[in-house]
Protein backbone atom coordinates (compact mmCIF):
# COMPACT_ATOMS: atom_id res chain seq x y z
CA UNK A 1 0.00 0.00 0.00
CA UNK A 2 2.98 2.57 -0.25
CA UNK A 3 2.13 5.98 -2.24
CA UNK A 4 4.01 6.78 -5.39
CA UNK A 5 6.45 8.92 -3.61
CA UNK A 6 7.35 6.04 -1.43
CA UNK A 7 7.45 3.63 -4.65
CA UNK A 8 9.54 5.92 -6.63
CA UNK A 9 12.11 6.39 -4.00
CA UNK A 10 12.51 2.61 -3.92
CA UNK A 11 12.99 2.32 -7.31
CA UNK A 12 14.69 5.05 -8.10
CA UNK A 13 18.39 3.76 -6.62
CA UNK A 14 18.00 0.68 -8.27
CA UNK A 15 17.78 2.24 -11.84
CA UNK A 16 20.86 4.63 -11.06
CA UNK A 17 22.63 1.20 -10.58
CA UNK A 18 21.33 -0.64 -13.81
CA UNK A 19 22.67 2.73 -15.35
CA UNK A 20 25.79 2.18 -14.09
CA UNK A 21 26.46 -1.14 -14.74
CA UNK A 22 25.21 -0.09 -18.46
CA UNK A 23 27.92 2.61 -18.76
CA UNK A 24 30.87 0.42 -17.46
CA UNK A 25 29.60 -2.97 -18.95
CA UNK A 26 28.25 -1.64 -22.61
CA UNK A 27 29.58 1.61 -23.03
CA UNK A 28 31.53 0.87 -26.07
CA UNK A 29 29.15 -1.31 -27.99
CA UNK A 30 27.87 0.51 -31.06
CA UNK A 31 24.20 0.83 -32.02
CA UNK A 32 24.61 1.42 -35.74
CA UNK A 33 25.97 3.40 -38.33
CA UNK A 34 24.70 7.40 -39.07
CA UNK A 35 24.92 8.07 -42.46
CA UNK A 36 24.71 11.23 -43.95
CA UNK A 37 20.59 10.40 -44.71
CA UNK A 38 20.19 10.29 -41.44
CA UNK A 39 21.78 13.79 -40.56
CA UNK A 40 19.77 15.31 -43.87
CA UNK A 41 17.00 13.31 -43.31
CA UNK A 42 16.17 15.37 -39.26
CA UNK A 43 17.63 12.12 -37.29
CA UNK A 44 15.31 10.09 -38.29
CA UNK A 45 16.37 6.00 -37.32
CA UNK A 46 19.12 7.38 -35.19
CA UNK A 47 19.38 5.85 -31.48
CA UNK A 48 20.54 8.79 -29.56
CA UNK A 49 18.65 9.21 -26.64
CA UNK A 50 17.61 7.40 -23.37
CA UNK A 51 13.73 7.54 -22.65
CA UNK A 52 12.52 5.18 -20.20
CA UNK A 53 8.87 5.56 -19.53
CA UNK A 54 7.95 4.20 -23.42
CA UNK A 55 9.61 2.68 -26.56
CA UNK A 56 7.52 3.27 -29.82
CA UNK A 57 7.98 -0.04 -31.49
CA UNK A 58 7.20 0.93 -36.15
CA UNK A 59 4.76 -2.21 -36.27
CA UNK A 60 3.07 -2.49 -33.00
CA UNK A 61 2.90 0.92 -31.47
CA UNK A 62 4.13 2.52 -28.39
CA UNK A 63 4.14 0.42 -25.23
CA UNK A 64 4.29 2.06 -22.15
CA UNK A 65 6.33 0.51 -19.34
CA UNK A 66 6.83 -2.12 -21.88
CA UNK A 67 2.37 -2.89 -21.51
CA UNK A 68 0.50 -2.00 -24.84
CA UNK A 69 -2.30 0.13 -25.22
CA UNK A 70 -5.04 -2.92 -25.18
CA UNK A 71 -3.15 -4.54 -22.16
CA UNK A 72 -3.16 -0.61 -20.30
CA UNK A 73 -6.79 -1.25 -20.74
CA UNK A 74 -7.42 -4.27 -19.49
CA UNK A 75 -5.22 -3.70 -16.80
CA UNK A 76 -5.17 -0.66 -15.16
CA UNK A 77 -7.43 0.59 -12.63
CA UNK A 78 -11.05 2.10 -14.27
CA UNK A 79 -13.55 4.52 -13.08
CA UNK A 80 -16.26 1.95 -13.68
CA UNK A 81 -15.92 -1.93 -14.30
CA UNK A 82 -14.25 -2.66 -17.59
CA UNK A 83 -13.80 0.58 -18.15
CA UNK A 84 -11.37 2.84 -19.86
CA UNK A 85 -8.21 3.54 -17.90
CA UNK A 86 -7.72 6.24 -15.33
CA UNK A 87 -5.03 8.38 -16.96
CA UNK A 88 -3.48 8.71 -13.22
CA UNK A 89 -3.05 4.61 -13.40
CA UNK A 90 -0.82 5.50 -16.60
CA UNK A 91 1.14 8.14 -14.26
CA UNK A 92 2.04 5.59 -11.89
CA UNK A 93 3.38 3.02 -14.04
CA UNK A 94 4.92 5.46 -16.22
CA UNK A 95 6.82 6.29 -13.04
CA UNK A 96 7.37 3.24 -11.45
CA UNK A 97 6.81 0.85 -13.83
CA UNK A 98 4.26 -0.96 -11.69
CA UNK A 99 0.20 -1.24 -12.11
CA UNK A 100 -0.89 0.50 -9.26
CA UNK A 101 -3.90 -0.56 -7.17
CA UNK A 102 -7.57 1.01 -7.32
CA UNK A 103 -6.77 2.63 -4.21
CA UNK A 104 -3.35 4.08 -5.14
CA UNK A 105 -4.86 5.24 -7.87
CA UNK A 106 -7.54 7.02 -6.01
CA UNK A 107 -5.08 8.42 -3.38
CA UNK A 108 -3.15 9.54 -6.43
CA UNK A 109 -6.34 11.35 -7.91
CA UNK A 110 -6.91 12.84 -4.50
CA UNK A 111 -3.63 13.90 -4.18
CA UNK A 112 -3.72 15.99 -7.51
CA UNK A 113 -7.07 17.04 -6.72
CA UNK A 114 -5.00 18.84 -3.63
CA UNK A 115 -2.42 20.14 -5.87
CA UNK A 116 -4.50 22.21 -8.33
CA UNK A 117 -4.46 25.36 -7.13
CA UNK A 118 -3.90 27.77 -9.60
CA UNK A 119 -2.04 31.01 -8.77
CA UNK A 120 -4.49 34.73 -9.64
CA UNK A 121 -1.55 35.89 -12.29
CA UNK A 122 -1.78 32.79 -14.41
CA UNK A 123 -5.19 33.87 -15.09
CA UNK A 124 -4.85 37.27 -15.69
CA UNK A 125 -1.34 36.42 -17.80
CA UNK A 126 -3.70 35.03 -20.20
CA UNK A 127 -6.38 37.67 -19.93
CA UNK A 128 -3.46 40.02 -21.32
CA UNK A 129 -3.77 37.81 -24.69
CA UNK A 130 -6.37 38.55 -27.08
CA UNK A 131 -9.32 35.90 -26.63
CA UNK A 132 -8.73 35.21 -30.32
CA UNK A 133 -5.15 34.19 -29.67
CA UNK A 134 -4.82 31.00 -30.91
CA UNK A 135 -5.68 28.36 -27.78
CA UNK A 136 -2.05 26.47 -27.51
CA UNK A 137 -0.80 30.51 -27.62
CA UNK A 138 -3.05 30.82 -24.41
CA UNK A 139 -2.08 27.68 -22.61
CA UNK A 140 1.58 28.11 -22.97
CA UNK A 141 1.10 31.38 -21.61
CA UNK A 142 -0.41 30.14 -18.31
CA UNK A 143 2.09 27.05 -18.39
CA UNK A 144 4.50 29.88 -17.85
CA UNK A 145 2.87 31.97 -15.68
CA UNK A 146 2.57 28.92 -13.63
CA UNK A 147 6.22 28.64 -12.95
CA UNK A 148 5.94 32.19 -11.45
CA UNK A 149 4.70 33.68 -8.36
CA UNK A 150 5.83 37.20 -8.39
CA UNK A 151 4.01 38.42 -4.73
CA UNK A 152 6.51 38.34 -2.47
CA UNK A 153 6.01 39.86 0.80
CA UNK A 154 6.35 37.54 3.72
CA UNK A 155 4.78 38.45 7.03
CA UNK A 156 4.01 35.11 8.52
CA UNK A 157 6.66 33.68 10.62
CA UNK A 158 7.74 29.99 11.59
CA UNK A 159 6.20 30.58 14.90
CA UNK A 160 2.59 31.63 13.83
CA UNK A 161 0.01 29.25 15.21
CA UNK A 162 -3.22 28.97 12.63
CA UNK A 163 -5.55 29.68 15.20
CA UNK A 164 -8.55 28.40 12.85
CA UNK A 165 -8.91 28.11 8.99
CA UNK A 166 -10.99 31.78 8.78
CA UNK A 167 -8.24 33.38 10.44
CA UNK A 168 -5.49 32.10 8.11
CA UNK A 169 -7.82 33.36 5.12
CA UNK A 170 -8.27 36.49 6.45
CA UNK A 171 -4.28 37.19 7.83
CA UNK A 172 -3.28 36.15 4.34
CA UNK A 173 -5.70 38.14 2.68
CA UNK A 174 -5.04 40.92 4.68
CA UNK A 175 -1.51 41.21 5.08
CA UNK A 176 0.09 39.19 2.11
CA UNK A 177 0.43 39.62 -1.34
CA UNK A 178 1.36 36.21 -1.73
CA UNK A 179 1.21 32.83 -3.53
CA UNK A 180 -1.34 31.19 -0.78
CA UNK A 181 -3.45 35.05 -1.37
CA UNK A 182 -3.15 33.96 -5.25
CA UNK A 183 -4.44 29.86 -3.43
CA UNK A 184 -6.89 31.10 -1.67
CA UNK A 185 -8.64 33.86 -4.09
CA UNK A 186 -8.74 30.58 -6.86
CA UNK A 187 -9.89 28.36 -3.98
CA UNK A 188 -12.60 31.26 -3.11
CA UNK A 189 -13.19 31.48 -7.21
CA UNK A 190 -12.97 28.29 -8.47
CA UNK A 191 -13.21 25.04 -5.90
CA UNK A 192 -16.19 24.08 -5.14
CA UNK A 193 -15.16 23.20 -1.52
CA UNK A 194 -12.58 25.99 0.09
CA UNK A 195 -12.66 23.74 3.33
CA UNK A 196 -11.56 21.10 1.78
CA UNK A 197 -8.66 22.82 0.32
CA UNK A 198 -7.36 23.71 3.75
CA UNK A 199 -7.64 20.78 5.63
CA UNK A 200 -3.81 20.76 5.65
CA UNK A 201 -3.82 23.94 7.34
CA UNK A 202 -6.35 23.15 10.15
CA UNK A 203 -6.45 24.98 13.76
CA UNK A 204 -3.54 24.41 15.43
CA UNK A 205 -1.42 23.22 12.45
CA UNK A 206 2.03 25.55 12.56
CA UNK A 207 2.67 27.52 9.44
CA UNK A 208 5.83 26.26 7.87
CA UNK A 209 4.29 25.19 4.81
CA UNK A 210 1.98 27.81 4.11
CA UNK A 211 5.54 30.10 4.90
CA UNK A 212 7.88 27.64 2.57
CA UNK A 213 4.94 28.63 -0.04
CA UNK A 214 5.46 32.39 -0.14
CA UNK A 215 8.90 32.61 -0.90
CA UNK A 216 7.95 33.99 -4.21
CA UNK A 217 8.89 31.29 -6.50
CA UNK A 218 6.09 28.84 -7.56
CA UNK A 219 9.03 26.24 -8.89
CA UNK A 220 10.23 23.87 -6.25
CA UNK A 221 13.05 22.89 -8.04
CA UNK A 222 14.28 26.80 -8.90
CA UNK A 223 13.85 27.30 -5.27
CA UNK A 224 16.01 23.89 -4.61
CA UNK A 225 18.66 24.83 -7.01
CA UNK A 226 19.19 28.61 -5.76
CA UNK A 227 19.39 26.94 -2.24
CA UNK A 228 22.73 25.14 -3.54
CA UNK A 229 20.59 21.28 -3.20
CA UNK A 230 22.68 18.59 -3.80
CA UNK A 231 22.96 17.33 -7.66
CA UNK A 232 21.44 13.61 -5.88
CA UNK A 233 18.15 15.18 -4.95
CA UNK A 234 17.38 17.20 -7.79
CA UNK A 235 15.07 14.31 -8.90
CA UNK A 236 12.68 15.67 -5.69
CA UNK A 237 11.89 19.47 -6.34
CA UNK A 238 11.64 17.63 -9.90
CA UNK A 239 8.93 15.37 -8.67
CA UNK A 240 7.18 17.95 -6.74
CA UNK A 241 7.00 20.47 -9.39
CA UNK A 242 6.11 17.46 -12.10
CA UNK A 243 2.88 16.81 -9.78
CA UNK A 244 1.90 20.34 -9.23
CA UNK A 245 1.94 20.94 -13.02
CA UNK A 246 0.11 18.01 -13.99
CA UNK A 247 -2.59 18.63 -11.66
CA UNK A 248 -2.65 21.95 -12.28
CA UNK A 249 -3.07 21.68 -16.24
CA UNK A 250 -6.24 20.83 -16.55
CA UNK A 251 -7.56 23.62 -14.35
CA UNK A 252 -5.13 26.34 -16.74
CA UNK A 253 -6.40 24.63 -20.13
CA UNK A 254 -9.93 24.63 -19.02
CA UNK A 255 -9.74 28.26 -17.92
CA UNK A 256 -8.86 29.00 -21.83
CA UNK A 257 -11.64 26.80 -23.10
CA UNK A 258 -14.31 28.97 -20.95
CA UNK A 259 -12.56 31.81 -21.77
CA UNK A 260 -12.98 31.63 -25.62
CA UNK A 261 -16.18 29.57 -26.30
CA UNK A 262 -18.13 29.69 -23.01
CA UNK A 263 -18.41 33.76 -22.14
CA UNK A 264 -15.37 33.35 -19.11
CA UNK A 265 -17.80 30.80 -17.54
CA UNK A 266 -15.43 29.17 -15.47
CA UNK A 267 -16.62 25.68 -14.38
CA UNK A 268 -15.17 24.34 -10.90
CA UNK A 269 -13.18 21.45 -10.11
CA UNK A 270 -15.44 18.65 -8.68
CA UNK A 271 -13.46 17.03 -5.49
CA UNK A 272 -15.62 13.86 -6.00
CA UNK A 273 -13.77 13.09 -9.75
CA UNK A 274 -10.80 11.78 -11.12
CA UNK A 275 -8.39 12.91 -13.36
CA UNK A 276 -9.74 12.99 -16.56
CA UNK A 277 -13.84 13.32 -15.74
CA UNK A 278 -12.51 16.35 -13.83
CA UNK A 279 -10.59 17.72 -16.98
CA UNK A 280 -13.93 16.96 -19.17
CA UNK A 281 -16.42 18.33 -16.42
CA UNK A 282 -14.11 21.72 -16.07
CA UNK A 283 -14.55 22.20 -19.34
CA UNK A 284 -18.46 21.64 -19.31
CA UNK A 285 -18.91 18.31 -20.54
CA UNK A 286 -20.46 15.47 -17.99
CA UNK A 287 -21.85 12.96 -19.77
CA UNK A 288 -20.72 9.65 -19.09
CA UNK A 289 -19.11 8.70 -21.82
CA UNK A 290 -17.45 11.74 -22.50
CA UNK A 291 -15.95 11.45 -18.93
CA UNK A 292 -14.92 7.80 -20.34
CA UNK A 293 -13.74 9.21 -23.65
CA UNK A 294 -11.27 11.90 -21.61
CA UNK A 295 -9.88 9.03 -19.37
CA UNK A 296 -9.02 7.17 -22.72
CA UNK A 297 -8.00 9.99 -24.56
CA UNK A 298 -5.52 11.45 -22.04
CA UNK A 299 -3.97 8.11 -21.67
CA UNK A 300 -3.04 7.48 -25.00
CA UNK A 301 -1.52 10.88 -25.34
CA UNK A 302 -0.07 10.68 -22.80
CA UNK A 303 3.74 9.59 -23.91
CA UNK A 304 5.12 7.91 -27.44
CA UNK A 305 8.77 7.77 -26.80
CA UNK A 306 11.47 10.11 -26.60
CA UNK A 307 12.27 11.62 -30.07
CA UNK A 308 8.75 13.39 -30.98
CA UNK A 309 9.11 17.24 -31.37
CA UNK A 310 7.07 17.80 -27.72
CA UNK A 311 9.07 14.81 -26.25
CA UNK A 312 12.43 16.00 -27.02
CA UNK A 313 12.04 19.56 -26.45
CA UNK A 314 10.70 19.21 -23.21
CA UNK A 315 13.44 16.64 -22.49
CA UNK A 316 16.12 18.62 -24.31
CA UNK A 317 15.21 21.67 -22.51
CA UNK A 318 15.71 20.55 -19.03
CA UNK A 319 18.83 18.86 -19.53
CA UNK A 320 20.63 21.41 -21.66
CA UNK A 321 19.25 25.17 -21.62
CA UNK A 322 20.16 27.47 -18.58
CA UNK A 323 18.08 29.95 -17.03
CA UNK A 324 19.87 31.89 -14.54
CA UNK A 325 23.00 29.35 -14.83
CA UNK A 326 20.07 26.68 -13.09
CA UNK A 327 18.79 23.65 -15.07
CA UNK A 328 14.90 24.44 -16.40
CA UNK A 329 12.64 23.28 -14.35
CA UNK A 330 9.46 21.38 -15.29
CA UNK A 331 7.40 24.30 -16.13
CA UNK A 332 9.60 26.01 -18.32
CA UNK A 333 10.45 22.44 -19.93
CA UNK A 334 6.82 21.61 -20.08
CA UNK A 335 6.33 25.13 -21.83
CA UNK A 336 8.81 24.74 -24.70
CA UNK A 337 7.32 21.00 -25.42
CA UNK A 338 4.05 22.65 -25.48
CA UNK A 339 5.46 24.68 -28.14
CA UNK A 340 6.70 21.85 -30.63
CA UNK A 341 3.64 20.37 -30.38
CA UNK A 342 1.61 23.37 -31.50
CA UNK A 343 2.82 22.98 -35.17
CA UNK A 344 0.60 21.38 -38.21
CA UNK A 345 3.29 18.25 -38.67
CA UNK A 346 2.48 17.55 -34.90
CA UNK A 347 0.23 18.02 -32.36
CA UNK A 348 -1.89 20.22 -34.21
CA UNK A 349 -2.66 17.57 -37.04
CA UNK A 350 -5.91 17.03 -34.77
CA UNK A 351 -7.25 20.42 -35.45
CA UNK A 352 -5.99 20.16 -38.95
CA UNK A 353 -7.85 16.57 -39.79
CA UNK A 354 -11.21 17.97 -38.08
CA UNK A 355 -11.12 21.53 -40.25
CA UNK A 356 -10.30 19.01 -43.70
CA UNK A 357 -12.82 16.52 -43.00
CA UNK A 358 -15.38 19.79 -42.62
CA UNK A 359 -14.36 20.98 -45.60
CA UNK A 360 -14.87 17.60 -47.44
CA UNK A 361 -18.30 17.45 -45.66
CA UNK A 362 -18.91 21.18 -46.60
CA UNK A 363 -18.00 20.66 -50.44
CA UNK A 364 -18.98 17.21 -51.03
CA UNK A 365 -21.94 16.60 -48.38
CA UNK A 366 -22.39 14.01 -45.54
CA UNK A 367 -23.15 11.36 -48.13
CA UNK A 368 -19.98 11.26 -50.17
CA UNK A 369 -19.32 8.63 -52.34
CA UNK A 370 -16.06 6.87 -52.64
CA UNK A 371 -15.12 7.79 -55.88
CA UNK A 372 -15.54 11.79 -54.68
CA UNK A 373 -13.55 11.08 -51.34
CA UNK A 374 -10.26 9.85 -53.74
CA UNK A 375 -10.71 13.37 -55.79
CA UNK A 376 -10.70 15.30 -52.60
CA UNK A 377 -7.54 13.65 -51.21
CA UNK A 378 -6.01 14.17 -54.64
CA UNK A 379 -6.78 17.38 -54.81
CA UNK A 380 -5.71 18.60 -51.22
CA UNK A 381 -1.94 16.34 -52.43
CA UNK A 382 -1.64 18.48 -55.71
CA UNK A 383 -1.93 21.60 -54.19
CA UNK A 384 0.76 20.71 -52.22
CA UNK A 385 -0.64 20.01 -49.21
CA UNK A 386 -0.28 16.86 -46.30
CA UNK A 387 -3.24 14.59 -45.34
CA UNK A 388 -3.12 15.35 -41.77
CA UNK A 389 -4.02 12.21 -39.49
CA UNK A 390 -2.10 9.95 -41.55
CA UNK A 391 2.10 9.01 -41.86
CA UNK A 392 4.39 8.81 -38.99
CA UNK A 393 7.82 9.55 -38.62
CA UNK A 394 8.39 6.34 -36.50
CA UNK A 395 5.45 4.01 -37.06
CA UNK A 396 4.84 2.17 -40.52
CA UNK A 397 1.36 0.06 -39.57
CA UNK A 398 -2.11 1.83 -38.09
CA UNK A 399 -1.53 3.99 -34.90
CA UNK A 400 -2.67 1.68 -31.82
CA UNK A 401 -3.95 4.78 -30.73
CA UNK A 402 -6.48 5.39 -33.90
CA UNK A 403 -7.45 1.72 -33.34
CA UNK A 404 -8.57 2.01 -29.48
CA UNK A 405 -10.48 5.29 -31.11
CA UNK A 406 -12.18 3.26 -33.61
CA UNK A 407 -12.81 0.54 -31.06
CA UNK A 408 -14.96 3.23 -28.60
CA UNK A 409 -16.28 4.85 -31.62
CA UNK A 410 -17.69 1.90 -32.93
CA UNK A 411 -19.06 0.94 -29.36
CA UNK A 412 -20.46 4.20 -28.27
CA UNK A 413 -21.48 6.08 -31.50
CA UNK A 414 -21.53 4.03 -34.89
CA UNK A 415 -24.05 6.07 -36.84
CA UNK A 416 -21.90 9.41 -36.50
CA UNK A 417 -22.03 10.78 -40.02
CA UNK A 418 -18.46 12.00 -39.64
CA UNK A 419 -17.17 8.65 -37.68
CA UNK A 420 -18.34 6.96 -40.63
CA UNK A 421 -16.77 9.41 -43.10
CA UNK A 422 -13.40 8.45 -40.96
CA UNK A 423 -13.95 5.27 -41.55
CA UNK A 424 -14.65 5.78 -45.29
CA UNK A 425 -11.28 7.36 -45.10
CA UNK A 426 -9.54 4.64 -43.82
CA UNK A 427 -9.84 2.76 -46.99
CA UNK A 428 -9.74 5.49 -49.70
CA UNK A 429 -6.09 7.49 -48.11
CA UNK A 430 -3.62 4.25 -47.58
CA UNK A 431 -4.16 3.59 -51.23
CA UNK A 432 -3.37 6.83 -52.48
CA UNK A 433 -0.26 7.55 -50.07
CA UNK A 434 1.14 4.25 -51.28
CA UNK A 435 0.39 5.29 -55.00
CA UNK A 436 2.85 8.52 -54.60
CA UNK A 437 5.46 6.47 -53.77
CA UNK A 438 7.28 8.41 -51.33
CA UNK A 439 5.28 8.12 -48.09
CA UNK A 440 6.92 5.73 -45.90
CA UNK A 441 3.78 4.82 -43.65
CA UNK A 442 0.63 5.84 -45.48
CA UNK A 443 -1.62 4.12 -42.13
CA UNK A 444 -3.68 6.76 -39.83
CA UNK A 445 -2.06 7.67 -36.75
CA UNK A 446 -3.53 9.14 -33.63
CA UNK A 447 -5.08 12.62 -35.06
CA UNK A 448 -7.11 11.21 -37.90
CA UNK A 449 -9.75 10.16 -35.58
CA UNK A 450 -9.46 12.24 -31.93
CA UNK A 451 -11.44 15.29 -33.67
CA UNK A 452 -14.88 13.30 -34.78
CA UNK A 453 -15.09 11.45 -30.91
CA UNK A 454 -14.75 15.03 -29.58
CA UNK A 455 -16.97 16.86 -31.68
CA UNK A 456 -19.71 13.86 -31.32
CA UNK A 457 -19.78 14.55 -27.48
CA UNK A 458 -19.82 18.90 -28.55
CA UNK A 459 -16.75 19.69 -28.32
CA UNK A 460 -16.99 21.08 -31.31
CA UNK A 461 -13.86 23.66 -31.83
CA UNK A 462 -11.18 22.12 -33.42
CA UNK A 463 -8.87 24.88 -32.94
CA UNK A 464 -8.73 24.28 -29.34
CA UNK A 465 -8.15 20.15 -29.68
CA UNK A 466 -3.78 20.56 -29.29
CA UNK A 467 -4.64 21.80 -26.10
CA UNK A 468 -5.84 18.52 -25.10
CA UNK A 469 -3.03 16.81 -26.46
CA UNK A 470 -1.31 18.84 -24.45
CA UNK A 471 -2.72 18.15 -21.26
CA UNK A 472 -2.20 14.61 -21.84
CA UNK A 473 1.62 15.21 -22.73
CA UNK A 474 2.30 16.99 -19.45
CA UNK A 475 1.69 13.12 -17.63
CA UNK A 476 4.65 11.61 -19.85
CA UNK A 477 7.00 14.29 -20.51
CA UNK A 478 6.80 15.47 -16.89
CA UNK A 479 7.11 11.48 -15.66
CA UNK A 480 10.35 11.35 -17.81
CA UNK A 481 11.94 14.66 -16.31
CA UNK A 482 11.87 13.35 -13.25
CA UNK A 483 13.86 10.12 -14.17
CA UNK A 484 16.34 12.54 -16.23
CA UNK A 485 16.83 14.12 -12.91
CA UNK A 486 17.19 11.04 -10.84
CA UNK A 487 19.09 9.09 -13.48
CA UNK A 488 21.55 12.20 -13.84
CA UNK A 489 20.70 12.65 -17.62
CA UNK A 490 23.61 14.81 -18.51
CA UNK A 491 23.42 18.26 -20.91
CA UNK A 492 22.16 17.28 -24.79
CA UNK A 493 24.89 18.53 -26.91
CA UNK A 494 25.16 16.15 -30.55
CA UNK A 495 27.50 17.70 -32.99
CA UNK A 496 26.47 19.65 -36.22
CA UNK A 497 28.20 19.81 -39.40
CA UNK A 498 28.27 21.97 -42.63
CA UNK A 499 27.62 20.92 -46.35
CA UNK A 500 31.25 21.77 -46.76
CA UNK A 501 32.16 18.98 -43.79
CA UNK A 502 30.17 17.17 -45.47
CA UNK A 503 31.21 16.86 -48.86
CA UNK A 504 35.06 16.97 -47.67
CA UNK A 505 34.89 13.86 -45.44
CA UNK A 506 32.21 11.49 -48.37
CA UNK A 507 35.03 12.73 -50.81
CA UNK A 508 38.01 11.48 -48.75
CA UNK A 509 36.13 8.17 -47.41
N1 LIG B 1 0.21 13.41 -46.80
C1 LIG B 1 1.00 13.79 -47.85
N2 LIG B 1 2.31 13.57 -47.92
C2 LIG B 1 2.87 12.90 -46.90
C3 LIG B 1 2.12 12.44 -45.81
C4 LIG B 1 0.74 12.72 -45.78
N3 LIG B 1 -0.04 12.36 -44.76
N4 LIG B 1 2.95 11.80 -44.95
C5 LIG B 1 4.20 11.88 -45.48
N5 LIG B 1 4.14 12.54 -46.67
C6 LIG B 1 5.25 12.90 -47.54
C7 LIG B 1 6.18 13.83 -46.80
O1 LIG B 1 5.67 15.16 -46.79
C8 LIG B 1 7.46 13.65 -47.55
O2 LIG B 1 7.35 14.39 -48.74
P1 LIG B 1 8.63 15.21 -49.33
O3 LIG B 1 9.68 14.18 -49.56
O4 LIG B 1 8.08 15.81 -50.58
O5 LIG B 1 8.99 16.21 -48.28
C9 LIG B 1 7.42 12.17 -47.91
O6 LIG B 1 6.03 11.78 -47.84
C10 LIG B 1 8.22 11.29 -46.99
O7 LIG B 1 7.80 11.51 -45.66
P2 LIG B 1 7.88 10.34 -44.57
O8 LIG B 1 9.29 9.94 -44.41
O9 LIG B 1 6.88 9.29 -44.89
O10 LIG B 1 7.32 11.07 -43.26
P3 LIG B 1 8.12 12.01 -42.26
O11 LIG B 1 8.75 11.17 -41.22
O12 LIG B 1 8.96 12.97 -42.99
O13 LIG B 1 6.91 12.84 -41.62
C11 LIG B 1 4.78 13.21 -40.70
C12 LIG B 1 6.00 12.29 -40.72
C13 LIG B 1 3.86 12.75 -39.58
C14 LIG B 1 5.22 14.64 -40.41
C15 LIG B 1 4.06 13.13 -42.09
O14 LIG B 1 3.61 11.83 -42.30
C16 LIG B 1 2.91 14.12 -42.20
O15 LIG B 1 3.12 15.27 -42.56
N6 LIG B 1 1.64 13.66 -41.91
C17 LIG B 1 0.50 14.54 -41.91
C18 LIG B 1 0.45 15.38 -40.64
C19 LIG B 1 0.13 14.56 -39.42
O16 LIG B 1 -0.82 13.80 -39.40
N7 LIG B 1 0.91 14.74 -38.36
C20 LIG B 1 0.65 14.09 -37.07
C21 LIG B 1 1.65 13.00 -36.74
C22 LIG B 1 1.39 12.42 -35.35
C23 LIG B 1 1.64 13.43 -34.30
O17 LIG B 1 2.75 13.88 -34.09
N8 LIG B 1 0.63 13.84 -33.59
Amino acid sequence: HQDLHSQLKEFIPEQQERLKKIKSEYGKVQLGNITVDMVLGGMRGMTGMLWETSLLDPDEGIRFRGMSIPECQKLLPAARPGGEPLPEGLLWLLLTGKVPTKDQVDALSKELRSRAAVPDHVYKAIDALPSSAHPMTQFATGVMALQVDKLKILTVTKQTKCVDNSLLIKSTLGKMGSLWVGAMLSVGKYFADPAAFLKPLASGDWLTNCVKCLKGVQSEFQKAYENGIHKSKYWEPTYVDSLNLIAQVPVVASYVYRRMYKNGQVVPMDDSLDYGANFAHMLGFDSPDMLELMRLYVTIHSDHEGGNVSAHTGHLVSDSILVASALSDPYLSFAAALNGLAGPLHGLANQEVLLWIKSVVDECGENITTEQLKDYVWKTLKSGKVVPGFGHGVLRKTDPRYMCQREFALKHLPDDPLFQLVSKLYDVVPPILTELGKVKNPWPNVDAHSGVLLNHYGLTEARYYTVLFGVSRSIGICSQLIWDRALGLPLERPKSVTMDWLEDYCKKS
